[in-house]
């Protein structure tokens, strides 16, 4: 409700708007109006309110809370349900909770701050405070153990595009996980399972966005590697919910384009979209490394090799330079 609230009072920008037009358009009391125009405010919203004329927002606080969130989102089942967290150790770890309990597919898990963030392979993902997007989507889809990469790729196509409209930023893809802008690391995707042999109980995608971080906000190690939407804008604050909206819009596109037509569409975007494909590439993988031509995806998500004496390697899992 304080979503749609917050989304009428946007909406209707400097003009006022009664307490009465309120409990009309919601159809909930004027004393309800009232206490979530005080639940708003708490959180930092700043709403005029003048006798007679109504109440008016004056300011938003760069928030990704539900109400944030609600009061922009235009999809049916990705972010319906948010679990919206002050702090956690890792949004991973409430999602997969909330899978155990039962949460319906589409559910995402946001937090402000992560103390614990995971990358892959144990590696940890910085979170900083308020100036990203730290979030985890729980998905259910019927398919198989073992096309679950596909799912990576998929949103890896779907922060690109999110990214790129709510920006306009050169938003690029990485094989497999990266996404990158100007060369460095924009956005990391974690992509977990719980599965039976043969079928998947549920996915949980973790995507981290580096959204209004300066130089100064990241550790010495990641200030070569790692940039934000803001230091790749001049300084521009990006408003978080309109960053989060953007790309669960796109998410919810891509993920029942993907059940309804299988991988297909999602591979041919994720080859136009990625940078590796038709570049000269090293992959690392944890036994050795591999040289040549990136050629292309399987439908299995796994990366397509052409070394200097023409043979095809397959690669699963690598770090890619
Ligand atoms: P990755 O293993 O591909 O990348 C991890 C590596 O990226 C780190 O070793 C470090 O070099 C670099 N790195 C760490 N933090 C950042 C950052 N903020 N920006 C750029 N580079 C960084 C990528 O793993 C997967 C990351 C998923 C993060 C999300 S956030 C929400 C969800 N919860 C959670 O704990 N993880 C996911």
């Amino acid at each position: 409700m304080r979503g749609k609230l917050l989304q009428l009072l946007s909406q209707s920008k400097d003009r006022f708007l009664s307490g009465q037009q309120i409990s009309d358009m919601l159809h909930i009391s004027r004393t309800a109006v009232w206490k979530h125009i005080e639940e708003l405010r708490k959180n930092g919203y700043e709403i005029e309110a003048v006798p007679r004329k109504g109440y008016r927002l004056r300011y938003m606080p760069n928030l990704a809370s539900t109400d944030e969130i609600k009061s922009k989102l235009q999809t049916k089942a990705i972010g319906r349900h948010i679990v919206y967290k002050k702090e956690v150790t890792s949004t991973q770890d409430i999602a997969h909770q909330l899978v155990q309990e039962g949460a319906e597919e589409g559910t995402i898990v946001i937090a402000d701050k992560q103390t614990k963030g995971k990358g892959r392979l144990g590696r940890p993902w910085h979170s900083m405070e308020e100036k990203g997007l730290w979030f985890s989507i729980i998905l259910r889809p019927d398919i198989p153990p073992q096309v679950a990469p596909q799912l990576t790729l998929l949103t890896a196509v779907a922060v690109q595009e999110g990214l790129e409209r709510a920006t306009d930023l050169p938003v690029e893809i990485k094989w497999p996980n990266d996404i990158l802008l100007r060369g460095k690391k924009i956005a990391g995707i974690l992509t977990e399972m719980h599965s039976e042999l043969d079928r998947i109980q549920a996915i949980v995608v973790g995507i981290g966005l580096n959204v209004n971080q300066q130089k100064t906000d990241f550790p010495e190690e990641l200030s070569a590697v790692a940039t934000s939407l803001s230091m790749e804008a001049n300084g521009k604050v990006f408003q978080r919910s309109d960053v989060i909206v953007s790309v669960l819009e796109k998410y919810e596109h891509w993920y029942y384009k993907y059940l309804d037509q299988g991988f297909f569409p999602i591979k041919k975007r994720w080859e136009q979209l990625a940078t590796t494909i038709g570049k000269e590439i090293t992959a690392k993988t944890m036994r050795k490394e591999v040289q040549g031509i990136a050629e292309g995806i399987t439908d299995e998500g796994v990366l397509l090799i052409r070394k200097k004496d023409g043979t095809l390697e397959s690669v699963y899992s690598a770090d890619i330079d």
